[in-house]
């Protein structure tokens, strides 16, 4: 009956089970689809799982059975958002106003989206109005000084070190700031080794060689260490490819980038760094790392991380057989790999094409393709993976962008891996994370799986905005 299913489903959320509630609310909706409730319930399950084409679809069907259903705005607003279509969601936000005047919730949420609606409109008018000038050429970093009273960490001749690597990531595990002056320097540095790069790294692994990859880190510092401690620190006998996501979510977003920078400068040529959807201005403002880099140093800080962000390489491809990427295939046949090699990737990803599809993208179990769950680019099916490895003469990809139970997952005959390794997701999600070592010698992956360590109480999302947070769904 329904009402067992509404039990079974609080009994989901309270668990933390999105996938379950899911499952419960699609059956009820197949069994009533014409109430409200089932849709607009499941549309919260999907928000929490970052299916947010799901979850402006439910919420739309919401508001289709009961235009007066203010839970529907609210999620459609949030589903908006996410999505960066920050103007439909003020329109959601403006019709909650007006029918509940007297609701100060309302007014607040409204109030919070029209700013951002207003700041995006700025930013647009001074973008058109003169070429962006680089943060880079107003930084005085020379003459930056490093007060007396700071004892952490500093770069010795502007240059980082394995003992400054070290000294740093002691110093971020206690919790302590860098200096400014350290964080420009690293930054500065790595967008002029980043700009250097092609869209499409290509390297070749000998024979004795072996290559680390991780999936999503996603501000999760602790266990960022805790990977370094089971499977070695970076070095040039260790090679490294963190596959995207480093920020947003977790609290300890400008830990984890500070750490992964400062490798890329130690190390350039043993490791790699790719971009990820959230390498991004839209998804840094919504889900944390923006927060984070105003309150822990300045609003010109994060303007510089947003220049380097967008110098991050695409996708990598090892001894021309297997390629990295953080989402995945493409939205049409026939893109190849000197596609990718032409990619003009200083930029904000645009809503189509390669670019985005490559950061977007996620695989499906059926052939084909359809519509994303998400909201942007698409699902690929198996028959479009083989068909791409066959064009581009490769053996299979690796690909992150989705949180899965065991850290890793092979599909598409073994020829599309998953690899995430944040472990237990924002806190609650109880996944393992894991990452994978690809040998010179056979390229075959191995799996290496391990779970969450417990970090300081500071809780994921805590510098997201306020329209993301749970409960203001
Ligand atoms: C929908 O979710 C709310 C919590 O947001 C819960 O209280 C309610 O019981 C759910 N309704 C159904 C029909 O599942
Ligand atoms: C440092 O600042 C002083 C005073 O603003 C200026 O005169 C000097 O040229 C600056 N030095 C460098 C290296 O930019
Ligand atoms: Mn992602």
């Amino acid at each position: 009956t329904y009402w067992q299913k509404d039990v079974i489903c609080d009994i989901c959320f309270s668990d933390k089970d999105y996938e379950n509630a899911i499952k419960y609310y699609s059956e009820a909706v197949d069994l009533n689809p014409s109430n409200a409730i089932y849709y607009s319930n499941r549309s919260l399950a999907y928000l929490r799982t970052e299916c947010y084409g799901y979850a402006l679809a439910d919420a739309t069907k919401a508001l289709e059975i009961d235009k007066n259903y203010i839970k529907g705005y609210y999620r459609r607003a949030t589903s908006n958002m996410a999505l960066g279509k920050f103007k439909a969601a003020l329109k959601d936000y403006e019709t909650v106003v007006r029918v509940r005047p007297n609701d100060k919730d309302a007014k607040m949420k409204y109030q919070e989206c029209n700013k951002i609606v207003k700041q995006k409109a700025f930013e647009r008018a001074i973008a058109s109005d003169e070429i962006k000038k680089s943060v880079v050429d107003s930084l005085d970093i020379e003459n930056m000084t490093i007060e007396d009273d700071y004892v952490g960490p500093k770069l010795e001749d502007g240059t980082i070190t394995l003992t400054f690597m070290k000294e740093m990531m002691d110093w971020f595990k206690d919790q302590k700031k860098l200096h400014r002056k350290c964080a420009y320097q690293i930054l500065v540095q790595v967008k002029d080794v980043l700009s250097k790069l092609p869209s499409l790294v290509e390297i070749t692994l000998k024979e004795t060689e072996k290559i680390t990859i991780c999936g999503d880190t996603h501000g999760q510092y602790y266990d960022l260490l805790n990977i370094f401690k089971l499977n070695g620190l970076p070095s040039e006998t260790n090679p490294y490819l963190f596959n995207g996501d480093f920020v947003d979510r977790g609290s300890f977003s400008l830990e984890v980038i500070l750490t992964l920078f400062g490798f890329k400068l130690l190390y350039p040529e043993n490791f790699h760094l790719l971009r990820g959807n959230h390498e991004t201005d839209n998804m840094n403002q919504m889900y944390g790392f923006e927060g984070e880099v105003k309150a822990k140093y300045t609003a010109q800080m994060f303007q510089l991380f947003s220049e380097v962000f967008q110098w991050l390489p695409l996708a990598q491809c090892m001894n021309n057989k297997v390629l990295v990427m953080h989402g995945g295939l493409f939205s049409e046949d026939g893109v190849t790999l000197d596609d990718l090699r032409k990619i003009e990737r200083n930029r904000q990803p645009p809503d189509s094409g390669p670019m985005c599809d490559l950061l977007w993208s996620d695989p499906q179990p059926q052939n084909g393709r359809s519509i994303s769950k998400r909201g942007v680019s698409c699902q690929f099916g198996p028959d479009v993976t083989e068909r791409f490895l066959e064009q581009n003469k490769l053996d299979f990809i690796v690909r992150s962008h989705e949180v899965k139970a065991e850290g890793y997952e092979v599909t598409h005959s073994g020829k599309c891996i998953t690899v995430f390794s944040a472990p237990n997701y924002c806190d609650q999600m109880g996944n393992k994370g894991a990452y994978i070592h690809l040998r010179g010698s056979d390229l075959k992956p191995e799996f290496h799986q391990f779970t969450a360590v417990p970090h300081p109480n500071v809780k994921p999302m805590a510098y997201a905005n306020t329209l993301m947070q749970l409960g203001m769904m």
